[in-house]
């Protein structure tokens, strides 16, 4: 399978900005640090697309890549749950997500990201439960899979299935596992059709004069566990 190309496009900061792309989105939310814009560069087969650092907060505005050749956005979106931003910043963060969420005629759909090696958090449940309420659909991603245990995994897969009806889509940034289920599922919300490796052909040379493979790829199939 020959993954799409990613173009950083545009930052937001308000409100407005945020309601203003035309264009369909999905949008990868989750905790500080859980892996969203690293998981941006895994599925980009790029380093340093998306800034990524040990240090939560890193990612402070909302960046849209563009996905080509299809025209629609994959969102990176500020962690939260950051423990040492102040009260009144996250405060304003939470508001701005939640009318995000709500008031975005163009977002079809939310990632939502959990690290595999906690169990299922309160804000994170929270934040799915709120989603499900206005009728939006989640994918459930684990992230961060190599620093797993396989029964790890499977708690974290059988939790997530019983609050969200689905298990969620285990994946490494570190090591690509789990990116192929990852576009399948994008794809099947947006409803494109990944092309094969043939139709691909044009998006490949596109993707390597546009620099860089940064990770060793690996493409399991959908749902399966870390190896
Ligand atoms: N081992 C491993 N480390 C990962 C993985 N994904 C992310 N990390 C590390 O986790 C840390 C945070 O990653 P980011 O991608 O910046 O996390 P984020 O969710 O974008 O964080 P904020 O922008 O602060 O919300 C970095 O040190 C990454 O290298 C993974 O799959 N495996
Ligand atoms: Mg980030």
């Amino acid at each position: 399978m020959q993954e799409p190309e990613l173009v950083l496009e545009a930052t937001a900061y308000t409100i407005d900005q945020l309601l203003s792309r035309d264009w369909r989105q999905i949008a990868l939310a989750g905790r500080s640090n859980v892996g969203k814009s690293s998981l941006i560069n895994a599925m980009a087969r790029r380093r340093t697309l998306a800034k990524v650092s040990s240090t939560p907060g890193k990612t402070r505005s909302v960046n849209y890549y563009a996905v080509k050749p299809w025209g629609f956005y994959l969102v990176d979106l500020p962690g939260y749950g950051y423990a040492r931003a102040s009260h009144e910043e996250r405060r304003k963060w939470a508001s701005l997500l939640e009318r995000y969420l709500k008031e975005c005629r163009e977002l079809v759909c939310l990632v939502l990201l959990v690290d595999g090696r906690l169990a299922p958090q309160k804000i994170d449940v929270q934040l799915a439960e709120y989603a499900k309420s206005i009728g939006l659909r989640v994918i459930p991603v684990l992230t961060k899979a190599d620093k797993c245990k396989q029964r790890e995994i499977g708690a974290r897969r059988a939790e997530w299935k019983q609050i969200l009806g689905v298990a969620p889509i285990v994946t490494s940034s570190a090591s690509r596992f789990g990116m192929k289920a990852l576009w399948q599922a994008v794809c099947r919300e947006m409803d494109v059709e990944l092309p094969d490796e043939g139709q691909a052909a044009s998006v490949a040379k596109v993707a390597a004069g546009a620099g860089g493979d940064g990770c060793a790829g690996q493409s399991p199939d959908a749902g399966g566990t870390a190896s």
